[in-house]
């Protein structure tokens, strides 16, 4: 079949919305047509070039939600009309990874993932002259219609709108999970959120579902500052306006008792190495967590002093907010349906497929949280 998708024919370069051929699923797959799609920091960092795995041309977008419309032969856990969002950490419940219980990083199909194919080694994508054109991330969202492994799609209740869950297939879950499932932060705990984005908010609404007593927000556009405070930071702190940003979280989160000062928690969702030491070095000698989520670009490394180790820091990473995706994503779903986690705030912008460089073009302003591409 065609189907109209938005294609990365270059690194550096706009995004070209053209017809392309999708073959139908094959064995274990399933092909859904997507409602709604997000776009993510990270489809940003590898439409730019900076993603060591980035490749071209392919079909960005891994934030999104659809229906159903067939299933290929094998295929049991889906049905064509079912809602679901797309996983790009699947779940297939049987590699080691997910048997281990330890990580919700499924290993089943992350080889031929990272080389934008489908488990069997092809893809389904290619252009009007045949030329193959690579999925991204298992997902390529950015295609009205799309095919995905079975393993890599969360059955969702039908009620939910499409254009406001598509956000739980990244940033709503990588936020939220990081606070819940890697930092398993607790009642009264101090936190700091670097970086206020799409990632960071969710974090923040994270932090406040958590109960955390003090949320300090730190972010280079204090434009982001009043969504912040209204998901729930209670300090702000903008680096161009303090002489050294450790020192100051440092100076907020000491108490008569406590002379050391730093923080329980803190995250990076900037993924820059340079604010990722900042949060590390700011957390709470002894025990302080600090959770790195920014995605940083080819070559880039993290430096520290040992000695902040030593002295009790703990460094660790979170993907997909360490969500089991068939397992948590529906139930964040209820969440959202239930009142007790905010979406609709940080939808910004909504645009046509045709318009989804403006996307690009907002989130590089700053104007935006989340645009939303609506089919
Ligand atoms: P975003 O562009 O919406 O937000 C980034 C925010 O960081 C902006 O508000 C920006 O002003 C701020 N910022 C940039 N440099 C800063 C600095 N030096 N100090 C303080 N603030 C700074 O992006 P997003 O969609 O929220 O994504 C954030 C990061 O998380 C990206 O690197 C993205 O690739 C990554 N990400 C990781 C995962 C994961 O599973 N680990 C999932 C989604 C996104
Ligand atoms: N391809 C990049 C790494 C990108 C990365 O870290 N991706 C995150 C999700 S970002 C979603 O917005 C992730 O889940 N990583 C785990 C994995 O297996 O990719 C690089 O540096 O090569
Ligand atoms: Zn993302």
């Amino acid at each position: 079949m065609r189907t109209r998708a938005a294609v990365a024919l270059q690194a550096g370069k706009p995004l070209e919305i053209m017809e392309v051929n999708l073959e139908g699923p094959k064995a274990g797959e399933v092909m859904v047509e997507i409602r709604a799609t997000g776009i993510c920091h990270t489809d940003d960092f590898t439409r730019s070039g900076a993603d060591p795995e980035g490749i071209f041309p392919s079909i960005l977008g891994h934030e999104g939600a659809g229906v159903v419309v067939e299933v290929g032969p094998g295929v049991t856990s889906v049905k064509p009309g079912d809602h679901v969002i797309p996983l790009y950490t699947p779940e297939c419940r049987q590699c080691a990874s997910c048997l281990s219980g330890k990580t919700n990083l499924c290993t089943a199909i992350r080889a031929t993932q990272g080389q934008g194919l489908m488990p069997d080694g092809t893809t389904r994508f290619s252009m009007l002259d045949g030329t193959p054109i690579m999925h991204y991330m298992g997902c390529s969202t950015f295609s009205n219609y799309t095919v995905l492994p079975e393993i890599a799609v969360a059955k969702v209740r039908e009620d939910a709108p499409f254009d406001k869950i598509c956000y739980i297939g990244c940033g709503v879950t990588t936020g939220i999970g990081a606070v819940i499932n890697t930092a398993k932060v607790e009642i009264g705990a101090k936190a700091v959120v670097f970086g206020l984005g799409g990632i960071g908010l969710n974090v923040i609404q994270g932090l406040r579902l958590a109960g955390a007593d003090m949320i300090i927000g730190v972010d280079l556009n204090p434009e982001k500052k009043p969504m912040a405070e209204h998901f729930g930071m209670t300090h702000f702190i903008n680096p161009k306006e303090c002489e050294n940003v450790v020192q100051e979280i440092i100076n907020l989160t000491r108490t008569p008792f406590d002379q050391i000062g730093g923080a329980d928690y803190t995250f990076d969702c900037t993924g820059n190495v340079t604010v990722m030491r900042q949060a590390l070095e700011s957390a709470h000698r002894g025990w302080g967590q600090s959770i790195v989520i920014g995605v940083a670009p080819a070559g880039a490394e993290i430096s520290t002093r040992p000695f902040q180790l030593v002295t009790g820091r703990v460094w660790k990473g979170s993907a997909f907010g360490g969500a089991r995706g068939r397992t948590d994503v529906p139930r964040i779903v209820d969440w959202y349906m239930d009142g007790k986690i905010e979406i609709d705030p940080m939808i910004t912008h909504t645009m046509p497929l045709d318009d989804i460089n403006r996307g690009f073009d907002l989130m590089h302003s700053g104007e935006s949280i989340r645009s939303v591409v609506i089919y």
